[in-house]
């Protein structure tokens, strides 16, 4: 059976964002691939953190995970600190990947851009380095990402090329991509050029938000001249920012929202609709959320996960370390 990987860091609270480019889509995979799903808490370490905050964060986000539908009979659900050969595999492969090509990523420009120059984190730049032994050790063959992170793994398959060149053998599995065709990269609701991301609060919609202000918030995002509900990326970044929200979260494409919409020739009809369809998603996973937070679960998924996910782990370290040549493996 083919595998799947991706997680998510936990940063902050999760956004609409985070939700329609990857968590939405996770459950998907758990069907047809053996899905890995994990909470990136290592690489939120990257950037400063309170640790009561990081905490709250990665017990919040194990249960949204539960929440939007992933079954830990059906994914393994684990944290990354859980198991140790993350750690191990990312001081082997960081022989392997170039300065240059590490500051080339554009996650890490943006995020450096905003810190003192003399105080920009080593993890910060290695952050892809990580990022690639989290897929590496699982052998996964797709990764559904959002658009930003599209990147990193492409940075990863320069790694496996390299990797297995380099040592003449298929270790590592030549990972793919996936990211959403609808909704990739959802903007900010304040201003539709930025990202929507949820250690930049402007203008985000989050997933446990209460439900009066996310619809204030639609009401009151940023729009453009005109009146036709037109999905038009430059002119009409605003407009065409929540089609997009209202095509991912209705499962059809951007084509489709357009159509119902066009004989709708007021902004605030319009938004009235996505902001309905926007609370009536969030407020089935906020209902599943509060079951799962007031219970054991998150700590018995996550048992269970950290057993099942160190015992693939362990098995493809082994073979990375026997083949660059660690004595005794
Ligand atoms: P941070 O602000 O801390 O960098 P973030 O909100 O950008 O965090 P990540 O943890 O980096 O979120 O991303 C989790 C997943 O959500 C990734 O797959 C990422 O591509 C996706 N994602 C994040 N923001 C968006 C967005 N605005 N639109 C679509 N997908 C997104
Ligand atoms: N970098 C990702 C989180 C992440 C990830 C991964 C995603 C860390 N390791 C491996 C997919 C596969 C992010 O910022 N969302």
């Amino acid at each position: 059976m083919k595998r799947s990987l991706s997680g998510i860091k936990p940063t902050g609270k999760l956004t609409l964002g985070n939700y329609i480019g990857a968590l939405k889509n996770f459950p998907k995979f758990q069907e047809e691939y053996e899905n890995f799903i994990f909470v990136a808490d290592l690489h939120a370490l990257t950037l400063p953190i309170d640790p009561d905050y990081l905490k709250n964060n990665t017990r919040d986000l194990v249960a949204l995970y539960l929440a939007c539908g992933l079954d830990p009979n059906k994914t393994t659900i684990f944290l990354q600190s859980d198991v140790s050969e993350h750690s191990e595999l990312n001081s082997i492969l960081q022989n392997y990947l170039y300065m240059g090509e590490l500051s080339r990523m554009t996650q890490f420009k943006d995020k450096s851009k905003k810190l003192n120059q003399n105080a920009i984190g080593l993890g910060l730049f290695a952050y892809p380095v990580l990022m690639c032994a989290d897929i590496l050790l699982y052998n996964a063959d797709v990764v559904p990402v959002g658009e930003d992170q599209k990147q990193h793994v492409e940075l990863c398959r320069n790694l496996v090329h390299r990797f297995n060149t380099r040592y003449n053998k298929e270790i590592f599995v030549m990972p793919e991509p996936i990211v959403p065709q609808v909704g990739a990269r959802i903007m900010s609701l304040s201003d539709p050029t930025k990202k929507m991301s949820k250690s930049d609060e402007k203008g985000d919609i989050f997933l446990l938000e209460n439900l009066k202000s996310i619809e204030k918030k639609i009401m009151r995002a940023t729009t453009d001249l005109g009146s036709d509900i037109k999905y038009d990326k430059e002119n009409k970044p605003g407009i065409s920012n929540l089609l997009m929200i209202y095509a991912s979260l209705k499962d059809i494409s951007v084509e489709e929202a357009e159509e119902h919409f066009k004989d709708c020739h007021r902004y605030g009809d319009f938004k009235k609709e996505v902001a309905s369809v926007v609370i009536d998603t969030i407020s089935k996973i906020q209902n599943k959320y509060n079951g799962i937070i007031s219970s054991n679960l998150v700590d018995e998924v996550l048992k269970e996960g950290a057993k099942k996910a160190k015992a693939v782990a362990s098995i493809t370290l082994k073979n990375v370390q026997k083949t660059v040549g660690i004595y005794g493996k």
